[in-house]
């Protein structure tokens, strides 16, 4: 979509700093980072919300979680714990609208979040 930050981001026309990249997932740093790791893991087709969602979605839906998996092994927080999350909708916090997963790591997060 040609006014979504994260396909620009995707496209490189917004410069990012890539974690993680193949054929069908993006992952970079958030620029507003709220942990010492703190990464954005989307897809490259652009879906807007998890209202968007459809069955054929599945499979990336479960590449970001193996995505989110790698990341947060190669950043050594594979038994010191992370938090994977996806907001859905302004009420949730969801300000970008291409679907994106959080992957937080590094200090401790309290549960429930605010
Ligand atoms: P959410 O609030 O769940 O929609 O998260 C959107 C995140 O995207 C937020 O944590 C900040 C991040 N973000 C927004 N614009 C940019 C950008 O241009 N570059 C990067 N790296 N992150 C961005």
């Amino acid at each position: 979509m040609s006014d979504c930050i994260f396909c620009k981001i995707i496209g490189g026309e917004i410069p990012s700093q890539v974690v993680y990249d193949d054929e069908d997932v993006f992952a970079f740093r958030d620029i507003n980072a709220q942990a010492p790791l703190h990464v954005l893991i989307i897809p490259k087709a652009h879906i807007a919300t998890i209202n968007d969602l459809e069955t054929n979605n599945a499979d990336i839906i479960g590449k970001l979680y193996l995505v989110a998996k790698k990341i947060a092994a190669d950043e050594g927080y594979t038994n010191k714990g992370y938090r994977v999350v996806m907001n859905c909708g302004e009420a949730a916090g969801q300000t970008v609208f291409h679907i994106h997963l959080h992957l937080l790591a590094g200090r401790p997060l309290d549960w429930p979040p605010g």
